[in-house]
């Protein structure tokens, strides 16, 4: 019996150890690089964005709530017009797959943020709180820019 054992005992170490070199992986979904670029008016929206990075199993952005916005709302930008309203389309949620990624970014989709406390300038982070179909919930801050400036570096 032992001749049996100790290749059973090799093949399980086999699969183990390539087990441990894939990378350490996570139950929750990260958010990364958030920014956000405010609007010149303030009746006009800001637009946020942001990479999603998945976690072990896919799950699904289904919304963001912030205590200095009063509204924010997931788009897709159809076309070239992308800060255009009517280049944009609501989405009611955006797949984030099982360690891949979801990018929100300048001409893809993005969010919008209406109603942005007066308080928020450039340079003010802003709170997020991302919202999943896991039921799970992530905290973060968006740099801010003004209209016109570039990304921030993050
Ligand atoms: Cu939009």
């Amino acid at each position: 019996m032992r001749n049996l054992t100790l290749p059973a005992f090799h093949a399980v170490a086999a699969v183990l150890a390539l087990t441990g070199c894939q990378p350490s992986k996570s139950d929750t979904v990260a958010v990364k690089y958030a920014w956000a670029r405010l609007s010149p008016v303030p009746d006009r929206p800001a637009a946020l964005y942001f990479t999603l990075t998945g976690a072990n199993q896919t799950d699904r952005l289904v919304g963001i709530d912030s205590a200095v916005v009063q509204r924010i709302e997931l788009h897709e930008s159809m076309g070239g017009g992308a800060h255009a309203m009517a280049g944009m389309k609501p989405l009611s949620g955006v797949d984030v797959p099982a360690n891949g990624s979801a990018l929100f970014q300048p001409g893809g989709n993005h969010a919008m943020l209406f109603g942005v406390d007066p308080a928020i300038t450039p340079g003010t982070a802003i709170p997020l709180r991302f919202r999943f179909a896991s039921g799970k919930a992530v905290e973060s801050e968006a740099k801010t820019v003004a209209t016109g400036q570039d990304a921030p570096g993050v």
